[in-house]
């Protein structure tokens, strides 16, 4: 029989069908764990593979999307390994019964060849910085399923349903790690085409097909219909064969059951299109049955599928986006270096990570495409450093980093915990640097800037570097590097040692560009080292090295001469349509008068030290609101914690700390879920906001507990934010502020269940319950609360608050008083206890 990689290169391959709507109608109980009928029902689950066989499936999922040590345990008959293996033999048992009526059945339905994938589905918890579960941790655990289904002969292991890269990244290097099965991934989108994390469809190809995945789809969340658009852009970019398996519409809910809508012939139609799209391995998901999968089958297995093309585009990745070299030069950020730069040293030394972060961000506002990343300083450990900036920079902005180490440790681990494709700074032609290099690459996937240097030296003629590209090249294919993950970077040198340096490098990139169409970068400063006013050279040769080819620089965003180089070239050349990069930026600079050409005329924003002031206070993310400008808020929305506490105790010496809540902290969290909600800004961004809201929020609960609360309480008083949210932000202000005007208040916290409410109302004789809620979806926990603490008997006032809520909503679920801010249950707390 043909291996899954040959069967798929053929022709179309066909998955089976939605598995959980079925097991529901044959009964499965909601809480009740699908796979435990591995064991319990094994006659359900076989009849299910065996029905999707006679449809014309090429390949079941063993029901083990939820079989993780999480949920299974070591031992006993529902341990993890039994509960694996039983679903392998289930499918197993379906293919030989099916097998054995072959020659009974139309071969027009039955397929020949069958194989089983093993199902990992997510592990049902958020990684790091988003949840709690670390991302060694994951990797461990989809490691402990994957060696039990790969020790046991499944033929492929499908991670699916995943709606985080950095989960699906997890998986991935697990199967690679534990056996050499074929990987498939297939991740859920929403309907705006983005993973819940922020991904694209393109950020997604670029991460996993750098990890060396076989084949790359999407699966669940929406039909048909509504995955065309993604298909498109999965087959303009992937080169791996293309896997659809589609939800038989989106879900609603009808008499308390969950319904799908579109029916066999209609999915057998919406899945010809897709086949025609590029979609190869077809199937389905939830609300798919047999009758789906074979009328889809039976009309897409006389088509031919589109031809499986090998794609050109060189892309590295964020989480969210990808960044293509391809046209107009990538601007890649320089400055978290600390060579030459000692205030940046310090940092390092003493661990200043906000520091480091604020040099990100304001490269990011300058409009760097990628962030450098180089934290090499002999006296601290590089490969935790590397790690740990890496991860926080990631927290507080989507532009995509390349790592630039020398030690291998330390590029090996960032690559690890890096959630993207990555560019990696760097290889070079010594035989020792490629064997160190280029197994990371093929490993964790990126793009690896290669340098003309071998153990010769730097070749002083563009032949000679050229040589070694060549070199360079065929070794990474050795490796299985494509041609498009190597960027090479041609080297400038100091012209002022040597007037041909220029020249030579302008060459090679020119001969790179002829030669092998190869993609390029290259550290522009250095040609000017040892010249006074360096950025007048550097721009004039950035420009130059852009006509040349070059398509990526290392520079200084900062610098005002080789931005407008930057704009200038971009504009001329016909890469900024309409002029509007140009036209924002220049607009934005002292005119200059005409033949005034001497001097300093048409010096760029803090030229003269190279390092521009700051502009405006867009965001990570681009939040692009006025009122950012403001330091504190500005450090809200950017998440830098420290700096926010610190801000915040500078304004205490002059402000009061219910101004600095009500015209501080609010609006700038105000503009993070603006742009959240417009998905500018994505939960790592706003996580990392939130944390820096509520340490400026410490600072300020400090200071007033340190005024001194009153001697005497004057009542007692629950807050808690409703079951179901995790916001508590505003109601940890409303409690401090109650605190401050002398209430004794019990904090019950968030997500807190109405019976707790109830409980501890009764327990305590409180006559003051205060419920936060911030969601929409949350509203119905806090009636639900209010209705139970009615329906108990509760003697009390329910006060509530919350920025989704509104007068209406207050009195429609019948609370006694709505507070539009903190201050206000000040007010209302002493109506109630003053009034005795
Ligand atoms: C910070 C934040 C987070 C943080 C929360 C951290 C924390 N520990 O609280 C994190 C990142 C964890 C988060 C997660 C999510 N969030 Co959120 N988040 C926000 C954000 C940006 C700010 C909220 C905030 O703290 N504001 C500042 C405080 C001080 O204001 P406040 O709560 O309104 O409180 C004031 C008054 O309302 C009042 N008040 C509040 N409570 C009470 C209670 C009483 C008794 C009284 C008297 C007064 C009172 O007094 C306070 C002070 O004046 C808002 C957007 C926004 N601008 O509101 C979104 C927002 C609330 N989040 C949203 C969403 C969707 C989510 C997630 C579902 C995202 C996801 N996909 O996972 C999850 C929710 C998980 C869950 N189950 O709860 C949506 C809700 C949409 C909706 N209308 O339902 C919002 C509106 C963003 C958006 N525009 O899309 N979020």
């Amino acid at each position: 029989m043909k291996t899954i990689r040959e069967k798929m290169k053929e022709g179309f391959v066909f998955f089976d069908g939605g598995c959980g709507t079925l097991l529901q109608a044959a009964g499965l109980k909601a809480g009740e764990l699908p796979e435990m009928w591995n064991i319990t029902h094994a006659d359900e689950i076989r009849k299910i593979h065996y029905d999707y066989l006679m449809a014309g499936s090429n390949i079941l999922k063993t029901n083990t999307f939820g079989a993780n040590a999480l949920k299974f345990s070591d031992e006993g008959e529902y341990s993890l390994k039994n509960v694996v293996e039983r679903a392998i033999d289930n499918a197993r048992e379906a293919v030989a019964s099916a097998e054995a009526e072959k020659s009974l059945l139309a071969d027009r339905f039955l397929s020949k060849e069958h194989y089983i994938a093993l199902d990992i589905g997510p592990l049902g918890k958020l990684l790091k910085p988003l949840g709690d579960l670390d991302f060694e941790d994951a990797v461990e655990l989809f490691c402990k399923t994957i060696a039990i289904g790969a020790a046991y002969g499944v033929d492929l292991i499908l991670i699916e349903t995943m709606n985080d890269i950095y989960e699906a990244k997890a998986a991935i290097l697990a199967a690679k790690e534990t056996c050499e099965l074929p990987v498939f991934l297939t991740t859920a989108y929403d309907a705006s085409g983005k993973l819940l994390t922020g991904a694209d469809a393109k950020a997604v190809v670029a991460a996993a097909e750098g990890l060396g995945v076989d084949a790359l789809g999407i699966n669940c969340s929406l039909g048909p219909e509504q995955m065309m658009g993604i298909v498109e852009e999965l087959a303009e970019y992937a080169s791996v064969p293309i896997i659809v398996n589609p939800n038989a519409g989106i879900p609603r809910t009808e008499n308390g059951k969950t319904v799908y809508d579109v029916t066999p012939d209609k999915f057998r139609d919406a899945m010809i299109r897709i086949a025609g799209l590029g979609g190869r391995i077809l199937g389905g998901c939830c609300g798919t049955t047999p009758l789906h999968i074979s009328s889809m089958i039976a009309a897409v297995k006389e088509m031919t599928p589109l031809p499986l093309t090998f794609k050109e585009h060189t892309l590295i990745a964020s989480y969210t986006h990808t960044v293509e070299f391809s046209g107009k030069p990538v601007l890649i950020g320089e400055r978290i270096n600390p060579t030459g730069k000692s205030k940046f040293k310090q940092a390092l030394r003493d661990h200043n990570m906000d520091y480091i972060l604020q040099e990100g961000l304001t490269q990011q506002e300058k409009k760097a495409d990628v962030l450098d990343v180089n934290v090499g300083l002999p006296e601290i450990d590089e490969a935790a450093m590397m790690t740990e900036v890496v991860m926080e920079l990631q927290g507080v902005t989507d532009l995509p980093l390349q790592i630039d180490t020398t030690d291998s440790k330390a590029m090996e681990q960032a690559l690890r915990r890096y959630n993207g494709k990555a560019m990696i700074n760097s290889v070079n032609g010594k035989e020792e640097v490629m064997r160190e290099v280029f197994p990371l690459v093929r490993k964790y996937g990126g793009l690896v800037v290669a340098l003309t240097i071998d153990e010769d030296g730097i070749p002083e003629t563009a032949e000679g570097r050229l040589a070694i590209v060549d070199k360079i090249y065929k070794k990474a294919a050795e490796y299985g590097i494509a041609k498009k993950d190597i960027i090479i970077d041609p080297l400038a040198m100091s012209v002022s040692a040597d007037k041909e340096s220029a020249k030579v490098t302008l060459d090679s990139l020119k001969g790179i560009k002829e030669r092998y169409r190869g993609r390029t970068s290259l550290g522009v400063s250095n040609i000017s080292f040892g010249l006074p006013n360096r950025d007048f050279i550097n721009a004039s040769f950035f420009t130059m090295a852009m006509q040349n080819g070059l398509d990526a620089a290392i520079m200084n965003p900062n610098s005002g001469e080789m931005m407008k180089a930057y704009y200038t070239f971009c504009a001329l050349q016909g890469y900024d349509e309409n002029f509007t990069d140009y036209i924002e930026y220049a607009s934005k600079l002292p005119t200059v008068a005409a033949g005034n050409t001497a001097g300093g005329a048409g010096m760029g924003p803090g030229a003269a030290d190279g390092r521009a002031g700051m502009e405006n206070g867009t965001a990570g993310g681009g939040t692009g609101n006025d009122s950012a400008k403001d330091p504190l808020i500005e450090a809200i929305v950017k998440g830098l914690k420290e700096r926010a506490a610190h801000l915040t105790g500078e304004y205490l010496q002059t402000m009061e700390s219910i101004e600095i809540i009500d015209g501080k902290l609010i609006p700038a969290l105000d503009i993070v879920g603006k742009g959240f909600e417009e998905k500018r800004v994505f939960l790592p961004q706003l996580l990392m906001s939130a944390e820096a809201a509520k340490s400026a929020f410490d600072v300020i609960k400090e200071a007033m507990q340190s005024k001194g609360a009153a001697e005497e309480k004057k009542g007692r008083i629950i807050l808690a934010t409703v079951k179901g949210d995790i916001h508590d932000i505003g109601k940890n202000i409303v409690k401090v502020l109650l605190e401050n005007y002398g209430y004794d208040v019990i904090d019950l916290g968030k997500d807190v269940p109405p019976e707790l409410i109830v409980k501890t109302a009764k327990e305590e004789n409180i006559r003051l319950v205060g419920l936060s809620a911030l969601m929409t979806t949350t509203v119905p926990a806090m009636e639900e609360t209010i209705k139970m603490l009615h329906e108990e008997g509760v003697d009390c006032r329910v006060l509530v608050g919350g920025a989704v809520l509104t007068q209406e909503y207050a009195d429609m679920i019948h609370a006694d008083k709505y507070a539009k801010d903190a201050m206000e249950s000040v007010r209302y707390a002493e109506e109630i206890f003053m009034s005795k």
